[in-house]
């Protein structure tokens, strides 16, 4: 039968008792073989295969396009960056073949509102906020193999040519729609752009698209005395002309592709769901085209002076995203029958991946690779209550290094609570828990003691092995968490896998404390031999621990590598087998220094960050309810100013007593 791992692997070196010469002799053939596999290593890695490859699993991960004006916070990072990250460092692992594009998405109305407000250009305004994503994700050590942007020649092209395909097989069709014009900024009204009394609940302060006080979608051509959010003057109805994607008509076609997707690739359940609901309500047209400027060019003759709309244009920018990294974009992206599309991202752009865009592309018909795995997670609460761009509650991308708590720490905990089937909290304490008890007590503890036996009982080599039934049990146990691990990860089961990660961990932990090898290594030689036997396996289940450590927590994961001086090549072939234990660290191996991998997180250190980060929401919400109040009943300008004024001042003087440059709280964004 198929064994959960091969004990015989650990144990090669079972019945030679190497002499300490012996041993010696190891550690240097160890050596020269690690530097010949360095270099290989070394070419590898930097010089990547960018094309698909015959007879192997070729895998292209994206995650959702953040939009360029907002700081994304963590919610956003777990959600599309941080998980397709985990996702294809483990596909590494695997040895498959991988691609992970990801880049801002940069046109539209935000884009525009916030250039006026900045007093930028909108390119000007993507170029700095394209930098701050950048340095974000790789601050959270997101390995991209490239980042891109949608404000490019390469989108232009690959948006028109799939627009006229749609357009020669026809999938569009005309309408005329009514929009809200100011005639005063002498431009149609974006939804957010308008402002008016709601409709449904009366509420007077509802946007073109919703209402944030009961919540219903609008029109925003129903709102009661509109009014233009920039010069407050009231718009003008007027009709215009739009092209639309004829959905009716494409919905057999998507339909028939979806059954073979979701049965065969991963999607997850709510990605499902939510798509089967918006079969259920049956499909209908939807305008692919918007009255602005800063967009890709609508190339028909009879529209030239509109743009595209950004949920037409936006993944279209996997595309060209794609070929400004490889001119032989087409190979993976033209490539269906060898190339496997993941698409990773928060729940609300499901929609758009699952039957928008892919209707997109079945109309275009020039055999696209269409998402064949769609890993979609569910929200990721701030505390007790929501993560709020618009508030400034809870902690953003850029927020998070001036924690001092390092990029794996976070890393690691964000995993650990990631809303994987259902909507999950960050909590400040709970963070403080998990990063004690789980990664210093558990984890760190663990791999620590093992390195230090090696270090301090046997010279620096690791000591020959002669295993017995209970180092069997042991092995067997590690060897199912393992396969756990990888079925769990094939599966796109990130949280879930990584509690086996830590289950592994704890064995280990036991499995020390019950044959105390620091106590056996001053009795005779048999106790002697198995005091060694203790710290060989368990200095090989901490190398074993790098390696499924490193989708998580990729510096941490180097560090052990290197205290334990194990060879590189076991990143690149420890996870081939599925669940196969293999001894990486043979007796007679020499690790390096042993240090502690983790430190404490203190309470009141915990209680301070708690503070600092809920300082800005309390006076966000007090204030600003009580401006809004103010707006409301029609005050005097002037005391709404000061309070204002008091606002702003009073933020400054948090910021300055927590010892920050006082910023602007991050803005408000679309949402996708
Ligand atoms: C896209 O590629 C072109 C040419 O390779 C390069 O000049 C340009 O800077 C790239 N653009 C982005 C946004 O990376
Ligand atoms: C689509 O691409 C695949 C390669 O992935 C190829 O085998 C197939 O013939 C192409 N189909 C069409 C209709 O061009
Ligand atoms: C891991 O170990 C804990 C504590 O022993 C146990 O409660 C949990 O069920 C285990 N988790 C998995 C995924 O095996
Ligand atoms: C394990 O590998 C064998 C072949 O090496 C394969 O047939 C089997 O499906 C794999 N099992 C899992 C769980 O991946
Ligand atoms: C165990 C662990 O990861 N500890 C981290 C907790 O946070 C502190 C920051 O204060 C880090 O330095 C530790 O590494």
């Amino acid at each position: 039968g198929q064994h959960l791992f091969s004990s015989n692997a650990i144990c090669r070196s079972v019945d030679l008792i190497i002499s300490s010469k012996g041993q010696i002799e190891l550690c240097n053939q160890w050596l020269e073989w690690e530097a010949t596999v360095l270099q290989i290593c070394f070419f590898f890695f930097f010089f990547p295969t960018s094309l698909p490859q015959e007879g192997k699993r070729n895998l292209l991960v994206t995650s959702a396009l953040p939009y360029v004006n907002n700081v994304p916070h963590l919610g956003n990072i777990i959600g599309c960056v941080l998980s397709a990250d985990v996702f294809s460092r483990y596909g590494r692992l695997r040895d498959w073949n991988m691609l992970f594009v990801c880049g801002t998405d940069e046109y539209g109305t935000a884009t525009e509102n916030k250039a006026r407000e900045e007093g930028l250009t909108p390119q000007q305004i993507c170029d700095k906020y394209h930098a701050i994503h950048s340095s974000i994700y790789k601050w959270f050590q997101i390995d991209f193999d490239y980042f891109g942007r949608t404000t490019t020649e390469k989108q232009t092209e690959i948006a028109q040519d799939i627009f006229w395909r749609l357009h020669k097989h026809d999938f569009l069709m005309e309408d005329t729609v009514e929009q809200l014009r100011c005639e005063s900024c002498q431009r149609f009204l974006a939804d957010r752009f308008v402002e008016g009394i709601c409709p449904h609940c009366t509420y007077p302060e509802a946007r073109g698209d919703q209402c944030d006080k009961c919540g219903r979608l609008i029109n925003a051509v129903e709102l009661r005395e509109p009014q233009c959010k920039v010069c407050r003057q009231t718009p003008v109805i007027r009709s215009s002309k739009h092209l639309f994607l004829d959905l009716p008509k494409l919905e057999t076609q998507l339909e028939q592709w979806l059954d073979k997707s979701t049965s065969t690739g991963d999607w997850t359940a709510n990605a499902k769901q939510i798509t089967r609901s918006w079969l259920r309500d049956g499909l209908k047209p939807r305008c692919i085209t918007r009255d602005l400027k800063w967009g890709t060019p609508v190339p028909h003759p009879d529209f030239k002076e509109k743009v595209f709309y950004v949920w037409f244009d936006a993944p279209i920018g996997y595309l060209s995203i794609t070929a400004n990294y490889t001119d032989k974009w087409e190979k993976w992206w033209k490539n269906p029958d060898q190339v496997e599309l993941y698409n990773f991202m928060a729940k609300d752009n499901v929609p758009f991946h699952s039957v928008v865009f892919p209707c997109s592309l079945l109309g275009a018909q020039d055999n696209y690779t269409l998402v064949g795995h769609l890993v979609a997670t569910e929200y990721l609460n701030y505390e007790d209550t929501k993560f709020s761009k618009s508030r400034g509650v809870g902690v953003f991308g850029d927020m998070a290094k001036d924690t001092n708590i390092p990029s794996d720490v976070w890393r690691f905990y964000l995993l650990y609570v990631r809303p994987e089937g259902q909507d999950s909290a960050f909590s400040w304490a709970d963070m403080a828990t998990k990063n004690n008890s789980e990664l210093l007590n558990n984890l760190g503890n663990f791999i620590n003691r093992a390195g230090m036996f090696v270090t301090k009982f046997f010279d620096g080599c690791v000591p020959v092995m002669e295993l017995q039934q209970e180092d069997k049990k042991l092995l067997a146990l590690v060897g199912w968490e393992l396969q756990q691990y990888i079925q769990l990860m094939d599966k796109v089961k990130i949280r879930d896998a990584l509690k086996h990660i830590l289950n592994i961990s704890r064995h280990g932990n036991q499995y020390i404390q019950v044959n105390e090898p620091w106590k056996k290594i001053k009795g005779e030689d048999t106790e002697r031999l198995r005091a060694g036997t203790v710290t060989g396996v368990s200095v090989n289940i901490a190398c074993l621990l790098s390696v499924m450590l490193f989708p998580y927590m990729p510096t941490v994961s180097q560090t052990i590598r290197d205290q334990l001086n194990a060879p590189q090549s076991i990143i690149s072939t420890m996870l081939q087998g599925n669940g196969t234990f293999v001894c990486a660290l043979s007796a007679g191996h020499r690790v390096g220094t042993v240090s502690p991998l983790f430190q404490k997180l203190e309470v009141d250190q915990i209680e301070a960050l708690k503070k600092r980060f809920s300082g800005q929401q309390v006076f966000d919400v007090y204030y600003g309810d009580k401006v809004r109040a103010l707006k409301t009943q029609k005050a005097d300008k002037a005391v709404i100013t000061a309070e204002v004024t008091k606002l702003l001042d009073l933020k400054k003087q948090l910021a300055l007593a927590e010892g920050k440059s006082p910023e602007p709280a991050p803005q408000k964004g679309k949402k996708k």
